[in-house]
């Protein structure tokens, strides 16, 4: 397993929306370096994102990538279109680490964030700026805590899934793969795969069409 931010090679960002720019400034932060950013959208090439201005998208096999997009499914889409990738983390210098935490690849730690003891963070996860992933919490492949959202201890959360802004999840709850946690949600019990709660104590909801 990597440690975050310890790569010296030029990173390629892929994304270059809002999500990228927050990829790009704890990059800078932590001192990498955004050698590329790419984009699929023509209308955003040739803006500038970390300093760096956005390119179209293209199969380069030679880089190290992080994959700077906030949709759970597109990250999930791309990491499996680029199986050889070489991922990199991302760790903002501000962010608050254990020191026995286990990361997989192309994780995005951001600005104050805090990451407890034994806590096991899946690939492409995003633990977003101020976001707390207590002790013992177990994240799955491709989640996004968003910013200021909690997880008490010993949470388990599912792949995919989206812990909303500054929710609250009670402590050793599981979340299943790819439900979603509303913003402000406070979640008091588990919570099954593919559905969406919301509120306090949260509830099941039907997700928006
Ligand atoms: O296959 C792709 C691809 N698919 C989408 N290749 C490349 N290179 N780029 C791709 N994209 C690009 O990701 C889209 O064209 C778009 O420019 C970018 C995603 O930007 P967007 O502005 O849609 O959102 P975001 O992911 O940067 O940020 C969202 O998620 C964050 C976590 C927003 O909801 C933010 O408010 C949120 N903080």
């Amino acid at each position: 397993m990597p440690t975050p931010s310890d790569e010296s090679r030029p990173i390629t960002l892929i994304g270059a929306g809002g999500h990228a720019r927050v990829a790009a400034t704890c990059a800078r932060r932590a001192g990498l370096v955004i050698g590329a950013v790419l984009d699929a959208d023509p209308d955003r090439i040739g803006q500038v994102v970390g300093g760096v201005e956005v390119t179209a998208d293209d199969q380069r096999g030679d880089s190290l990538f992080h994959l700077a997009i906030g949709s759970n499914r597109t990250r999930r889409d791309l990491a499996f279109a680029r199986p050889g990738a070489d991922w990199a983390t991302i760790t903002d210098p501000d962010a608050s680490l254990a020191d026995d935490v286990i990361f997989d690849v192309g994780i995005l730690i951001g600005m104050g964030a805090r990451v407890q003891a034994g806590a096991r963070l899946g690939r492409h996860v995003i633990v977003n700026t101020g976001a707390i992933v207590e002790h013992d919490c177990v994240v799955g492949d491709f989640a996004h805590v968003a910013p200021g959202a909690v997880l008490t201890g010993a949470v388990q959360v599912g792949e995919g899934v989206m812990v909303g802004a500054g929710s609250v999840i009670l402590p050793g709850l599981s979340i299943g793969d790819w439900a979603v946690v509303g913003a402000g949600a406070v979640v008091t019990r588990s919570v099954e795969a593919g559905t969406t709660v919301v509120g306090n104590p949260a509830h099941r909801v039907e997700p928006r069409r």
